[in-house]
């Protein structure tokens, strides 16, 4: 089977359509109507299992949801026993989220089994849905890929969310069992990961390039901060005698930003901040905020967030306030495999697409499943850089171009791997 007669002009853009119409589809369901938003295990996301699991069963695959709520839908190959390749991303959003974050990963991956019409290759094809990539619920990213290789503490299954459900009893409400969280749940003889994500950024739309293929993807440390300081009347108490929560994480924040313009290569985000008790007329008591912070290099980053947190807490005793520091996650920076994105490359040049090298900003469940399986990553342009809104796009023209570099990639691990004796099985 050559990759011709797998995706040829017309069949690609039939893949393209196919994929996007799903995204759209998968769009719909939100648990804040109005918006895109879906967060871990919701009702919005039961929705979206249920069309994800009919579309793959009418591709012909076997569907299953795991323990930690990845959808899971396996396409057999031409042998009961053949590895495994697993394609995918996520399905959950950030609040107000746009249609493409995560889900055209998922859809790509069922237009190219689509597209194979029923044919086998020499391996089977297993396109996952992760159940939680953004760290929104629980305020900890990547529990769906953890959990896909084993790696779920007991820490993460006794997080609290906002409405101080843990973790654990998400996972059982939505009639899975917790017990199994603990196991890893990959696919025996899986060989190998790819991801297709829209970059998120500006990078590629610069170059005029439709794709990019990642080569590495840069660390992140989030942490919690709670200033904490003394409420009191708005209209009788003296400037100086004030413990002002808020004036202080202000302060801090504009540190924060400050920091980051300086430093080259540093992006530092304040994205949440809750104050108590929140009335126009009390001096706010507490604030809340959230630190993301992240660089390519992982030394750059630790000698970033050393400096921030000192500067939180010099900002909260110059105040006579006291400043409580939680770490929620930490990831270092990853490489994507070398002979994956190889692949890619000649993948593209046989596909004639042209594709730029890049790293990646935004964290990616890619970075996750590395620590077991070679793992690369297809970037697909994002119109105006923006992503995290709901003005986030894809270019029709882009998606088949992905289409195509795709399957040339399958067609080259069918052909040049395996029938040389592959590194991947
Ligand atoms: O936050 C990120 O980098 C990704 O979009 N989850
Ligand atoms: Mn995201
Ligand atoms: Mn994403």
């Amino acid at each position: 089977m050559s990759e011709a007669s797998v995706l040829n002009a017309s069949g690609s853009r039939i893949a393209a359509e196919y994929a996007l119409d799903l995204c759209a589809r998968v769009a719909a369901f939100t648990d804040v109507p109005g918006t895109i938003t879906r967060l871990f295990l919701s009702p919005a996301t039961r929705q979206v299992h249920a069309l994800l699991s009919a579309e793959m069963r009418a591709l012909g695959m076997r569907v299953r949801v795991d323990a930690v709520g990845n959808v899971r839908g396996l396409y057999a190959g031409a042998e009961p026993d053949a590895p495994v390749l697993l394609m995918g991303s996520h399905i959950d959003t950030v609040p107000d989220a746009g249609a493409y974050d995560g889900v055209l990963g998922v859809a790509v991956g069922l237009a190219l089994v689509r597209s194979l019409a029923g044919r086998r290759m020499c391996f089977a094809i297993e396109i996952i849905a992760f159940s939680e990539e953004e760290g929104i619920r629980f305020r900890r990213p990547f529990l769906g890929s953890r959990g896909l290789l084993g790696e779920l503490t007991a820490d993460d299954c006794s997080l609290r969310d906002g409405d101080g459900v843990r973790f654990a009893q998400t996972v059982r409400e939505f009639g899975l069992n917790p017990d199994e969280l603990s196991g890893d749940l990959l696919t025996p003889k899986t060989f190998a990961f790819l991801e297709v994500h829209i970059e998120q950024g500006p990078v590629l739309e610069s170059v005029s390039k439709p794709l990019g293929v990642v080569s590495s993807i840069v660390g992140q440390t989030r942490f919690a901060l709670t200033f904490r300081g003394q409420a009191n009347h708005a209209g009788t108490t003296p400037m100086p005698m004030r413990k002002d929560a808020l004036a202080a994480a202000a302060k801090w924040i504009g540190f924060v930003e400050e920091t980051a313009q300086n430093t080259p290569g540093l992006v530092a985000t304040v994205g949440n901040v809750r104050v108590t008790p929140g009335a126009a007329n009390v001096i706010a008591g507490s604030a809340e905020v959230t630190l993301d912070v992240r660089h390519a290099s992982d030394e750059a980053r630790w000698a970033a967030v050393k400096i921030l947190l000192r500067g939180a807490e010099s900002i909260a005793e110059a105040r006579g306030i006291r400043v409580a520091i939680v770490e929620t996650s930490e990831q270092n920076a990853v490489e994507m495999d070398a002979v994956l994105r190889e692949g890619l490359m000649r993948a593209a040049g046989n596909a004639g697409e042209a594709v730029q090298g890049m790293t990646s900003g935004a964290g990616h469940d890619a970075m996750i499943v590395a620590r077991q399986m070679p793992a690369a990553m297809l970037f697909v342009r994002s119109p105006g850089g923006i992503s995290h809104h709901a003005s986030e796009s894809v270019l029709a023209g882009d998606v088949e171009a992905a289409l195509k570099v795709m399957t040339a990639l399958l067609a080259e691990l069918q052909f040049e791997s395996f029938g040389r004796g592959n590194t991947w099985a």
